[in-house]
């Protein structure tokens, strides 16, 4: 196995096909935890009943929104819960989905605060309350080369805004994600500096097509797609979409982000997803449907902004090799 070293010593992320031995490593420790019973048998199955368990499959209605609805096939339940990103759990695709059933979802609480007059501390519900809950079937391409077709459940973005009432000041987004290494044992791998932190500028948190998300499939999110409340920003690369959120920050300056801290020349502020811009080491031209284009089938042509040109606007006058 090979793994590549960046000058300031964190592992160089992607392809994560392969397995970094530090996580892997973590991993067996934290089975080997579990087995002992040092994080305690019945505690652990309490836990996973009543905390984790008990909201899988919890329906969540909503009002499907037609203005935000592309029509390609919905990927399948099975594939967009089964081979996922999120490296809290491990970096293999279909570690999530095992390791995160045990997450702690309830009670969750977000704060939101920085540049703002009224700053918030919401739980699950309240958040998921502030304003009517849409169903939106957004395209996410990751880039790694891959594409899914989700129905989300959540609402814009800006009605969130509305209510914290965002200073002159508020320049940038800032979102930080859960790091709990009782629960997450990918956070004794050094592949990224956690918590995973996200950022947006304030422009691009405010547009209509940024989605504040809490379910997909008409139910509450699954552990292992970011449970209970995520990011979906249809435009971007995956990784700007962060899953698990503790805080939303207004800011004055440009956030540190999780993957552009790792591997600058690889991951940019911006990342939208575009076509004509190489990532250092694969092309960024086409890509695979998951569990609808084989592994060896045509890929399809990837779009500028993912399809959604109405962002285009946001970027204006703005070199998008350079601020990639
Ligand atoms: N906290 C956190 N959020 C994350 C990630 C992660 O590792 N940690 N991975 C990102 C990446 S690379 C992608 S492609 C999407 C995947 O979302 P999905 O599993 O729901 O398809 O989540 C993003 N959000
Ligand atoms: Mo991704």
């Amino acid at each position: 196995m090979l793994i590549k070293r960046s000058p300031n010593g964190i592992d160089l992320p992607f392809p994560s096909e392969i397995t970094p031995r530090a996580v892997f490593e973590s991993r067996r420790a934290f089975i080997k935890q579990l087995a002992l019973g040092s994080i305690g048998g019945a505690a652990l199955l309490e836990m996973a009943s009543r905390e984790a368990f008990a909201q899988s499959g919890q329906r969540l209605p909503a009002r499907a929104n037609p203005s935000y609805v592309v029509m390609d096939k919905h990927t399948a339940y099975k594939d967009a819960t089964s081979y996922n990103n999120f490296y809290e759990f491990g970096t293999d695709k279909d570690e999530p989905a095992g390791i995160a059933s045990v997450m702690k979802t309830r009670p969750w609480t977000v704060s939101i605060e920085g540049e703002v007059a009224k700053p918030l501390t919401l739980d699950f519900d309240s958040l998921s309350k502030l304003a009517p809950l849409e169903e939106r079937v957004y395209r996410l391409r990751c880039v790694e080369g891959w594409s899914m077709v989700i129905p989300w459940v959540g609402y814009s973005f800006s009605n969130l805004m509305k209510k914290v009432e965002p200073n002159s000041n508020a320049k940038f987004v800032e979102f930080t994600t859960l790091a709990d290494p009782k629960q997450m044992p990918g956070l004794n791998s050094r592949v990224l500096k956690w918590p995973y932190v996200e950022g947006l500028r304030i422009d691009e948190a405010n547009h209509p097509l940024t989605l504040l998300t809490f379910g997909m499939y008409g139910e509450v999110l699954p552990n292992q797609n970011g449970a209970p409340v995520r990011m979906v920003l249809p435009w971007k690369y995956g990784f700007k979409s962060a899953k698990s959120i503790v805080k939303i920050r207004f800011v004055r300056e440009q956030p540190q982000t999780a993957w552009n801290r790792a591997a600058p020349r690889e991951y940019g502020f911006y990342s939208n997803v575009n076509p004509e811009v190489d990532h250092p080491r694969w092309s960024q031209a086409a890509e695979r449907r998951i569990g609808e284009d084989g592994l060896f089938a045509k890929k399809r042509k990837t779009l500028m902004f993912n399809g959604y040109s109405e962002v285009a606007p946001l970027y204006a006058g703005m070199d998008l090799r350079k601020f990639y």
